[in-house]
């Protein structure tokens, strides 16, 4: 992907990283139709399922359905998620969880087996990003490891797994981690990516 230039104000970085992320995501939801045909048939079966009063079979002239945040958060294949109501939020156009059928697959394209790691960490980033300045700071850091460890971890244990993490992941020493200093951070503690592997 692009190099991002760190300057002090980023409020470009996800800018530059949407455009890579249409790229990738086009080039896996390509990759995805070809190895597994029966995929997005499937995918619009699960869709269809949600809420088979709103979403129509036929979906050839691509209706202007979307189905609410409360709906997808609690399908079997994302409920155990902790993150997955970010994650939904993510995938919505609308930024409030509603998903189209286009949004639905290209959540499940990210989340397949077989999206890039590249494409799955930039979607990560977003997710942990709580506060949504492009950084993650040690609250956001903490929010996540709470999540991920779902809650086993003492404040104590967590204030220091948080503080050592941006230690040794913050290249450029602001104390926070951009997205280059994340993916330094994921190269040496890979589980953070694990929450974004789901098959469907
Ligand atoms: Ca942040
Ligand atoms: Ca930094």
């Amino acid at each position: 992907m692009p190099r991002i230039k760190r300057t002090p104000n980023t409020s470009h970085v996800m800018h530059l990283s949407k455009n890579r992320i249409i790229q990738l995501t086009w080039e896996i939801s390509k990759r995805y139709l070809l190895m597994n045909s029966w995929t997005p048939i499937r995918l619009h079966g699960r869709y269809h399922e949600l809420a088979p009063h709103l979403v129509p079979m036929d979906y050839t002239d691509e209706p202007d359905v979307t189905l609410p945040l409360a709906l997808i958060v609690n399908m079997p294949e994302l409920k155990e998620n902790p993150f997955r109501t970010r994650i939904v939020e993510s995938f919505s156009e609308d930024g409030m969880g509603n998903q189209s059928f286009n949004d639905f697959v290209d959540m499940f394209s990210v989340l397949s087996e077989m999206a890039p790691r590249e494409l799955k960490a930039i979607y990560a980033f977003k997710i942990y990003d709580y506060n949504t300045d492009n950084y993650l700071c040690k609250e956001d850091l903490e929010k996540t490891l709470n999540k991920l460890t779902r809650e086993e971890l003492t404040a104590e244990e967590v204030n220091l797994v948080c503080e050592k993490t941006i230690e040794e992941a913050d290249l450029d020493g602001d104390n926070k981690l951009s997205f280059p200093d994340f993916e330094n951070m994921i190269t040496r503690a890979p589980d953070f990516l694990s929450t974004f592997h789901i098959r469907i």
